[in-house]
């Protein structure tokens, strides 16, 4: 019996059971770099690069450790262009008995993957991923039943059954969350230990040409590509986060500041999702820190949420709420996209910024999808189809089982509340509170009306105004709807009108 073995480009690591169980005398593993996968979303020219590279290394890799691969470069005559034509085509040239993949991580692909027997005509089987502490199946058990899904109570068991920061029964510490001492602002003069990077090597420098060639149209800039593309590179961004950064992160991980995108965050989501770095791995080295004094508990914990919990989390919810997720549309929106989230050409200033930082980097750190940019997307009404293809192609951590539920559950609330406990929607103060993007913005932060006020400002009490039907009774809003029922009426008029001004703007496309 000699399987086929598809492996994909966030499929990149060892201990998968497709890879783990080969028999190297008689199984291929296929891995190729289809036009499909790179096009569907017109992903970040340093995604593909970064993927294509690792895809790349990762191939040389298992080369060297004795497996047989059967690599397809995206210009190589036999690229079929996509994942099943590529599967028939390598059926077509040599005899295999089966077709060995791994669950993938979107639904349209695992769609198509079930198909896949009939169409090939042997037999196809989809082995589990064995790369998260849950599966989808657990969380669905978990979830089943329960009126309201919160990640904290998931967490909680996660960190149970994983015996993760704990005390015998108990949390570490007395706690599950230290996030009231995760909020603070950065100080002007904080000197924030550089992230890592690394030299491009000749896959990569082949990588880039090819990327500058057949992706120019692509958003985002090729220039300065310096993420890891292997394992033994991805470990030390692990292993440098751990020593340098992680001791701060947890104070600063909601501070945001001009021309410093990297800050004390980890970086290593580039490498866990598409399997350079095991979440296991991740958490073993911050909680081992913690252990040994070098971390304070509110970082290790920080961190080891955003993994165990979150990252977890939205994995079972993805598989939980599909398809319907991708398409729920809770407050109607459907204003397209205005044309400065490709070119950053806007007055805004934190908006000028993180975008610039996206297009740059393929990267912006949470506070700055969630607080500027996922805020001006809910508060200006677009398209949640619009905004969650955005987020997809522009981030290189992006692969739709994460994207999605971010952007549809947190970031837009297009699922009506299944994963968020209210609209993450802000006015300017608070992003002046955690940034200091508003001392160089064309806008001030401290008018709440006019053509000088910040548009989040107006835009922030346009939304509590015109949702409050939808909002006014859930309890974590009462203090935003105790606030807003003591207004003056002509105040709110005249927010109202403001926000129309700029809303009208955004649907001309104008500049903002
Ligand atoms: C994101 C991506 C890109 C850009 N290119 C490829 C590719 O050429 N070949 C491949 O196997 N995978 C690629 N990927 C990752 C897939 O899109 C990813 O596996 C699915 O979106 C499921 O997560």
């Amino acid at each position: 019996m000699a399987a086929l073995i598809l492996v994909l480009g966030d499929q990149l690591t060892d201990s998968l059971p497709v890879i783990a169980g080969a028999v190297k005398s008689k199984d291929t593993i296929l891995m190729a770099e289809v036009r499909e996968e790179a096009t569907y979303v017109k992903h970040h020219k340093k995604k593909i690069a970064f993927l294509f590279s690792a895809m790349r290394h990762f191939a040389a890799h298992l080369r060297d450790n004795n497996y047989q691969v059967n690599y397809v470069h995206y210009t190589d005559e036999g690229n079929q262009g996509d994942l099943l034509a590529q599967v028939k085509h390598t059926l077509s040239r040599q005899h295999f008995d089966e077709v060995k993949v791994t669950v993938p991580g979107e639904y349209r692909l695992l769609k198509s993957m079930q198909q896949w027997q009939n169409q090939l005509g042997i037999p196809v089987t989809i082995c589990e991923d064995n790369r998260f502490f849950s599966t989808p199946n657990e969380f669905s058990e978990w979830a089943d039943g329960k009126k309201q899904l919160r990640m904290e109570f998931f967490y909680r068991e996660m960190r149970r059954k994983h015996n993760v920061l704990m005390d015998g029964k108990n949390p570490i510490g007395g706690k599950w969350n230290y996030d009231a001492q995760n909020r603070e602002s950065m100080p002007e003069t904080q000197k924030v230990p550089k992230h890592t990077t690394f030299a491009i090597d000749d896959i990569t420098s082949d990588v880039i040409e090819l990327v500058k060639s057949e992706f120019s149209e692509h958003f985002g800039d090729i220039d300065n590509f310096h993420f890891a593309v292997t394992r033994k590179d991805a470990l030390s961004v692990l292993n440098t986060f751990i020593e340098e950064r992680l001791p701060n992160f947890g104070q600063y991980q909601d501070a945001m500041v001009e021309g410093k995108p990297w800050l004390y965050h980890s970086h290593i989501a580039f490498y866990l999702n598409c399997g350079l770095l095991t979440p296991k791995e991740a958490i073993q080295a911050a909680e081992q820190a913690y252990h040994a004094g070098q971390v304070p508990l509110n970082s290790a914990e920080g961190f080891i949420r955003q993994i165990l919990g979150w990252r977890e989390y939205v994995r079972g919810f993805y598989w939980h709420f599909m398809p319907n997720l991708k398409t729920d549309n809770y407050f109607d929106n459907s204003r397209a996209l205005p044309s400065f989230f490709w070119d950053a050409q806007t007055n805004m200033n934190c908006m000028r910024q993180c975008i610039k930082e996206t297009q740059q980097n393929a990267y912006a750190h949470h506070i700055q999808r969630l607080m500027v940019i996922g805020n001006f997307s809910l508060l200006t009404e677009l398209s949640p189809e619009e905004v969650q293809a955005w987020y997809l192609l522009v981030y290189a951590d992006a692969y739709e089982w994460v994207e999605l539920p971010n952007v549809a559950g947190m970031i837009l609330y297009s699922d009506g509340g299944n994963l968020a406990s209210k609209p993450y929607v802000a006015s300017g103060s608070y992003i002046n509170k955690m940034s200091n993007y508003c001392k160089n913005c064309g806008y001030q932060v401290s008018k709440k009306t006019g053509p000088k006020a910040c548009p989040f400002n107006y835009l922030y009490w346009h939304f509590i105004d015109k949702h409050k039907e939808k909002l006014s009774n859930n309890h974590r809003m009462a203090m935003i709807y105790k606030t807003y029922g003591r207004m003056k009426e002509e105040n709110i008029e005249t927010m109202k009108q403001d926000a129309a001004i700029f809303l009208t703007k955004l649907t001309n496309d104008e500049e903002v």
